[in-house]
């Protein structure tokens, strides 16, 4: 028939025609568990670029009040480049995508009603904490997870989870690496903090089928606090446009594919960043002492709360810095991004 032609001749139309059946898919199927901000569900129904964020980052891996200005920082980060933040987050047994000032502020407030005992949401989590009506941060798996289920495509953060050092007896593996593997999307970070296992997290970001590749001019893949981990990215790409290219290439392959951009936080920060990890070290050799390592879920925030401790603030401060680096390269690409989908 002449439709079906008209599909055939135009494959973005027919992404598109797929896209809008899915999202709406994906409404019914969330039904009233989902509140779409009207900023977000402006920016959905125009096409325009949106940016995810998670935020167990906001209820679990920085103190307050740091967590709140980063996160509204952030926003306004990417609403000044002509992108929509789409904040992610559990609030009394919902699920939000895009978030009031109000709800930002109180989500961060641990002396705030709904604040006390917000949970950390990852995939696993989604189910229970719905049920039990419960408020909660979403890791980068669980907030990838609800994005994508509504067609977005972007995602910053600051540091994605991975291999825990002593995984091979442990086999505490995040359950970030394995949602990059199965939701296609475009995750910005600045690398994974060496609390982590950074070869064994390459390979499983290989073995999960996840494109790596590191933004800039060297195509090392960064630790977080600084520039260089001493692994090597498979691959890299040196601006904006050559980013975008790759995401959208991977995402239109028959089987959509995710890719992982490390960002490295900017050099001017290297010598900060070498004392913080020394910090690392001593943190994660406590956490051994301590049999903390074998905590499950509680690791990555007790690690994160004692290099705060260790580093007295410097660690917190280049979080924040490499963070908004990231939201300021995630819009650009997510700017460019959008031009190739119109
Ligand atoms: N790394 C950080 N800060 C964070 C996290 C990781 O530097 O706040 C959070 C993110 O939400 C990430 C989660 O998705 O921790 C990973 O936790 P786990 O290792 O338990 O999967
Ligand atoms: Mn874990």
């Amino acid at each position: 028939s002449t439709a079906r032609r008209g599909l055939v001749k135009s494959p973005f139309k027919l992404r598109s025609v797929r896209a809008i059946a899915s999202l709406s898919q994906a409404r019914q199927s969330w039904g009233n568990r989902l509140v779409i901000s009207e900023e977000v569900e402006h920016a959905l129904h125009t096409k325009a670029p949106i940016i995810a964020l998670e935020s167990a980052i906001i209820t679990h891996g920085m103190p307050h009040p740091t967590n709140l200005t980063t996160a509204s920082s952030l926003e306004s980060i990417i609403r000044s480049r002509s992108v929509t933040p789409a904040t992610v987050a559990l609030i009394n047994g919902r699920i939000h995508v895009g978030l009031s000032g109000n709800q930002l502020e109180a989500l961060s407030d641990p002396s705030s009603g709904i604040s006390k005992g917000a949970v950390k949401v990852s995939r696993r989590d989604l189910g229970p904490a719905l049920a039990l009506g419960k408020t909660g941060g979403t890791t980068v798996a669980g907030t990838m997870y609800i994005a994508s289920s509504l067609g977005i495509k972007v995602f910053v953060t600051g540091g994605i989870g991975g291999v825990h050092r002593g995984a091979e007896s442990s086999m505490d593996i995040s359950a970030d690496l394995i949602e990059l593997g199965r939701t296609p999307m475009a995750v910005f970070c600045a690398g994974a903090k060496s609390i982590l296992d950074i070869p064994r997290t390459l390979e499983v970001l290989e073995t999960q089928g996840v494109c790596v590749a590191t933004y800039g001019d060297k195509q090392e893949f960064p630790a977080f606090y600084h520039p260089s981990s001493g692994c090597q990215s498979p691959w890299r790409v040196p601006d904006s446009d050559s980013a975008a290219r790759l995401i959208q290439t991977s995402l239109t392959l028959p089987t959509p594919l995710s890719t992982l951009l490390a960002v490295p936080i900017p050099s001017e920060h290297a010598e900060a960043g070498a004392q913080v990890q020394e910090a690392v070290e001593q943190a994660v050799r406590e956490s051994v002492e301590q049999g903390v390592d074998k905590r499950g879920k509680e690791v990555t925030p007790w690690l994160l709360k004692r290099v705060g401790e260790l580093t007295q603030g410097e660690a917190l401060d280049l979080n924040v810095k490499l963070i908004e680096n990231n939201a300021r390269i995630g819009s650009e690409v997510a700017v460019r991004l959008a031009d190739l989908y119109r």
